[in-house]
């Protein structure tokens, strides 16, 4: 503890206070989540550094005792006295956003959103924390205890060639929910960074696992669409620009796939842009309309011809926009601050991208022809589609029909009250039997899937459309489907996945999981999808009857020697209605995945990965899949 404290440090202590009263309020959360947000916010002052041309290393470590450091190369930070006659090490420390105060005029923070509060928050959420800094030949030292509390005066530690700062903390366990950093969440960061940070390697360090990755790229926005488009059959090179207009940096990559998605991966200073916003605005006008000049100047479309559509243009199109706008005139939207508002990002990207994309097709006129003749082939698809629509809309008979089938698949649930129903999607006719059986009928419904999902990164808009299964699971959820869907209209709380433990099993969730993340996303993002989780072993210990939901279980239930009677699961159907309620169903006991959706990135090229055509990386994938959705890419609720 500090002694003696003056009314600048307990005003200093009342606000680091703040933070650890409602750390969500500056971190999000405080769940694995919230604790990475702090490995972010500290590496984005490194990242700053390093923007700022000093130093070209960042090395994030997992350290031995749960501590995680994170280093640079850079000019090692201040560590004379700040103008409050403080040192200004502890400044940036202790006060709630001083970050600002000390980043250079001129350049740009990489903050938006959530990021950008601070390393005083991280400070704050530490049971400690060290700064260590080499500057001016010197080593010096700071710590500070227990949420923020200064435990002795910046000290020097002798003398050094080098400079750079590190920051080491370790986030206190009675404010989170789990102080266990995620080596491969730190990496798939860190990788993403680097990909917008030119000549800046990134290094990620597992001390406990000895492990250790090194990202660094010099061509980023192309080395970052072959990591997207790994195993996607491409149809051509990735085609790159830059520009700068009026003091707003462009980067732009894009690459056509044979898929029939659009992807837009947007950044904004480094930070993602979730939600688009002026610069993706820019883009997407100038490609339109860029394309149609072209294509009309070539006479692939004629004097008297329609314009083609964005939505045509794009079908198939992965791009990258990253652009780095100066702090003045940064403007961010939206409840989560995802969206970019800075109307000037609008005209540069669109300047730059008409003028950058008009060469690119001029000089490479057969790659072009051949883009251009496939967008005409959507145009024709799409058309073809609405007509289709409208006429099954005016036979009556049809909506008949498909009200018939879907009656006859679905067991719904008593209740009216959306908020507490259930909708399980189960693998198979016979467990959909017993599912139907065991289940709370007021609030859970049932609908069985027969055989495998249609793959939607595959499929051609129509066959979505025309698919059985899929609709009637889109008409069950009552809330539309791609541009039309709106969550509000949502008929069930939580929308269960409920496959056999094996490989089809998982297959058949990540079909699912891709139609939901392509034409829902809303319903991923808003935490309503749900994977269940049959257990694995039912095993019999000294007349007791226990049911294992994973290996580790079994084994731990070994540990002692008795004898054991294990019967192993394969699939749902193995159990009567009795035991699946038992196991899975029953909200009093169950145990769910809330499945969620962490990095676009990621799940984007996991999904291509998946739903691509190399089979080999997929049954590599699925084999190891329970490990690595817990892991990674979903959080596990559990009840009872
Ligand atoms: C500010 O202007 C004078 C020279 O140093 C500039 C500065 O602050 N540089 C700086 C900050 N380099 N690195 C940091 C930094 C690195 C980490 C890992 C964590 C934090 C909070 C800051």
């Amino acid at each position: 503890m500090v002694n003696n404290y003056d009314d600048n440090s307990i005003e200093i202590l009342e606000g680091l206070e703040a933070v650890r009263k409602r750390p969500g309020m500056y971190i999000g959360s405080v769940d694995s989540r919230g604790l990475h947000h702090c490995v972010w916010e500290i590496v984005d002052n490194a990242v700053d550094e390093a923007l700022n041309g000093y130093g070209k290393e960042i090395t994030i470590q997992l350290n031995k005792d749960g501590s995680c450091s994170v280093s640079d190369s850079g000019r090692g930070m201040p560590v004379g006295k700040h103008k409050s006659g403080k040192n200004t090490l502890e400044v940036i420390f202790t006060v709630l956003h001083a970050g600002g105060k000390f980043s250079e005029a001129g350049g740009y923070k990489t903050s938006g959103g959530l990021h950008g509060v601070g390393a005083s928050v991280v400070n704050a959420l530490s049971s400690w924390l060290e700064v260590e800094v080499c500057r001016d030949k010197k080593r010096y030292l700071m710590r500070f205890e227990n949420g923020g509390k200064k435990t002795f005066p910046l000290q020097e530690l002798g003398s050094t060639n080098r400079t750079g700062s590190k920051v080491t903390f370790l986030p206190d366990k009675k404010i989170f929910s789990t102080i266990q950093f995620n080596y491969a969440t730190i990496c798939e960061r860190a990788q993403e960074q680097a990909f917008l940070l030119n000549g800046v390697k990134l290094t990620v360090i597992d001390e406990k696992n000895n492990e250790k990755k090194e990202f660094a790229y010099h061509d980023g926005l192309r080395a970052f669409m072959d990591f997207i488009h790994e195993d996607a059959d491409v149809l051509h090179d990735t085609v790159c620009f830059s520009g700068s207009s009026n003091g707003i940096n462009v980067d732009i990559a894009f690459q056509y796939s044979d898929s029939y998605q659009e992807n837009t991966f947007s950044y904004v200073n480094l930070v993602r842009t979730k939600d688009g916003g002026s610069h993706e605005v820019g883009y997407k006008s100038a490609f339109t309309k860029t394309i149609n000049d072209f294509a009309r100047s070539i006479g692939l479309i004629k004097d008297k011809d329609k314009n083609l559509e964005g939505a045509d243009i794009r079908e198939g199109l992965t791009s990258i926009i990253a652009v780095s706008i100066p702090e003045s005139i940064l403007q961010f939207e939206g409840q989560t601050k995802g969206k970019l508002g800075t109307p000037e990002a609008k005209s540069a990207v669109e300047g730059i991208v008409s003028e950058k994309l008009m060469y690119y097709l001029q000089e490479n006129k057969d790659i072009a022809v051949n883009l251009i003749k496939k967008m005409q082939r959507a145009a024709i698809a799409r058309e073809a589609a609405r007509k289709a629509k409208d006429e099954a809309r005016a036979g009556r008979k049809n909506v008949t029909k498909s009200k018939q089938l879907l009656s006859g698949k679905l067991a719904n649930a008593q209740s009216k009250d959306y908020s507490k129903l259930e909708l399980f999607l189960v693998e198979g006719d016979s467990a959909g039997g017993s599912a139907k059986k065991c289940r709370d009928s007021r609030y859970q419904a049932i609908l069985p899937l027969r055989g495998k999902v249609l793959n939607t990164e595959k499929a051609s808009t129509i066959d979505i459309e025309k698919n059985e299964e899929l609709n009637t699971i889109v008409h069950c959820l009552g809330a539309g489907v791609g541009s039309h869907f709106s969550i509000e209209d949502i008929h069930y709380d939580k929308v269960i996945i409920m496959t056999d433990a094996d490989t089809d099993g998982a297959h058949i969730q990540i079909l699912l999981l891709t139609f939901f993340y392509r034409f829902m996303r809303e319903l991923i993002e808003t935490g309503h999808v749900y994977l269940a989780m049959p257990p694995l072993y039912r095993v019999i210990k000294n007349k007791e009857m226990i049911y294992c939901y994973s290996d580790e279980e079994l084994n731990a239930l070994r540990e002692d020697g008795v004898k054991l009677d294990i019967q192993r699961y394969k699939g749902l159907g193995e159990m009567d209605a009795d035991q699946l309620w038992d196991t899975t169903m029953d909200p009093e006991k169950r145990t769910l995945i809330k499945v969620s959706i962490e990095d676009a990135a990621l799940c984007e090229r996991r999904i291509s990965v998946l739903m691509g055509n190399k089979a080999d990386l997929r049954r590599e994938w699925i084999e190891k899949h329970i490990d690595f959705t817990l892991e990674e890419n979903y959080t596990v609720e559990r009840n009872g």
